[in-house]
């Protein structure tokens, strides 16, 4: 059907992937970090005693922590088990491609000596500038760095949530326009090595309004950074259209929607590149002392990254360092284990993307974009040993065998021939105890 194209000023500046250089390296990360450092993990998720039950990066929001409080912890912020490269090293071993570092979270503390505000790491004991030693470690090992930004800003005195109503409010949130312009400028001016730039609270009306604003401030950003990346989160259009302008077109270069969340289904992306944030329990960012409720496992997380890689998006799996830039030893042991997985199978994570064959129930298929082939990633081995498969019209069976074991081959029975491909048995082995990929090189049909 014919889609209705209404004209726009701020809406998509372009329909369809980008296929740039930098855009095709995103696209082909598979697995990145995630982290959200800040004042919020002095307290942890607690203060004086009592328990926050909501995410521990919204404490200040809560009525249990008095305002005046939370805007004195930066006098305490002295992490002394902070080290970058040890973080970055980790972050290596469980095979991340790409990190996205807190550089503002909502509480408007900024992790670097911004010379608009001092409410700044050079004003805490710490004194240093936290941020370029993680972009340095990072780059250090290869590691590409994307800077979180938060539009929300619960310290600046211009920042409103509303729509500013009075000539005083306009007048006020001019001024944190300008300082938020400031503020992105100084990032990508003081951290060149950044590819792109995420960004976070700007569902508030007030900016939801500045469509013209943020539009000119983005080609200003993308001016100063070729191939810089930015999701959809960060403008609106001019009527109010957020991710999705008016026309439904995606804004920006990536649907950043999938926040906790998978898509289900191939038809669920429309086309579009995405990433998925994923937190390692219900809703915690920054660290929290005490999670209740379900933590997930390695196992979970690996096949929430197999089932994104298979949608054609990446994992990015969030860690939330403590007030002293400790990461907990449950982040810990799931990074190591997540790396074990990865360096045996990171074949059928790294560029690679949907297959275009049909899902089957034991897991997921994803097909490197270069070479094409397939890996079938199994996570429910049927009772029966056997797996089935069915092949791209026209496509012959070729061989499986083991990623681990490239000399264990799989004998193939075939049990449907159709126009649309055929559909064949694989019969295991064993019976995996981890998920477990097989690789598929399909033929060409003699
Ligand atoms: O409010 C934030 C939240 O604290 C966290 O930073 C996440 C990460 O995507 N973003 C916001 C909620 O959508």
């Amino acid at each position: 059907a014919q889609r209705s194209s209404i004209a726009l000023q701020h809406g998509a500046h372009h329909i369809g992937k980008r296929t740039d250089a930098q855009m095709e390296i995103w696209r082909n990360y598979g697995l990145g970090q995630f982290i959200h450092w800040g004042l919020y993990a002095i307290p942890g998720g607690h203060w004086q005693g009592k328990y926050y039950p909501g995410a521990a990066e919204w404490i200040r929001s809560w009525s249990g922590m008095p305002n005046e409080d939370y805007d004195h912890l930066y006098q305490q912020f002295n992490p002394k088990n902070f080290d970058a490269n040890a973080w970055a090293a980790q972050a290596k071993a469980m095979g991340a491609r790409y990190v996205i570092i807190t550089t503002k979270h909502h509480d408007g503390f900024c992790i670097w000596p911004s010379k608009y505000t001092d409410y700044t790491i050079a004003n805490t004991p710490y004194k240093k500038d936290a941020l370029k030693e993680i972009v340095d470690a990072y780059d250090a090992v290869g590691i590409d760095v994307y800077l979180y930004f938060s539009i929300i800003d619960w310290n600046h005195k211009g920042y409103q949530s509303a729509a500013p109503k009075t000539v005083a409010e306009k007048r006020d949130y001019e001024t944190f326009k300008t300082f938020t312009a400031n503020q992105l400028k100084e990032l990508l001016t003081n951290y060149p090595s950044a590819k792109g730039l995420w960004f976070d609270g700007t569902w508030d009306a007030a900016w939801v309004a500045q469509a013209a604003f943020a539009d000119s401030l983005e080609t200003e950003l993308r001016a100063m950074r070729p191939g810089l990346i930015i999701g959809s989160r960060f403008r609106a259009d001019e009527n109010g259209k957020r991710h999705f302008d008016t026309n439904g077109d995606l804004m920006d270069d990536y649907e950043q929607g999938w926040e906790r969340k998978l898509p289900k289904t191939i038809a669920d992306i429309h086309g579009n590149d995405w990433d998925c944030v994923m937190t390692v329990p219900e809703n915690q960012w920054g660290y929290h002392s005490e999670w209740r409720g379900h933590v997930k496992t390695s196992t979970e997380l690996i096949e929430m990254m197999a089932q994104s890689v298979a949608l054609d998006g990446n994992f990015v799996l969030n860690f939330g360092p403590d007030g002293q830039g400790t990461i907990r030893p449950e982040e810990a042991k799931l990074a190591q284990e997540i790396g074990d997985w990865m360096q045996i199978n990171h074949e059928a994570i790294y560029d690679c993307g949907y297959a275009g064959l049909e899902k089957q129930d034991w897991g997921y298929i994803t097909q490197n974009r270069k070479t094409g082939k397939y890996y079938l990633i199994v996570f429910n081995v049927p009772v029966s040993g056997t797996l089935k498969i069915k092949n791209a019209s026209g496509k012959g069976i070729g061989k499986l065998y083991d990623l681990a074991h490239p000399e264990q081959q799989y004998e193939t029975e075939e049990i449907h021939r159709s126009a649309e491909g055929n559909e064949y048995f694989i019969h295991l082995k064993d019976k995996p105890t981890q998920p477990k990929v097989i690789v598929w090189e399909s033929s060409d049909l003699d």
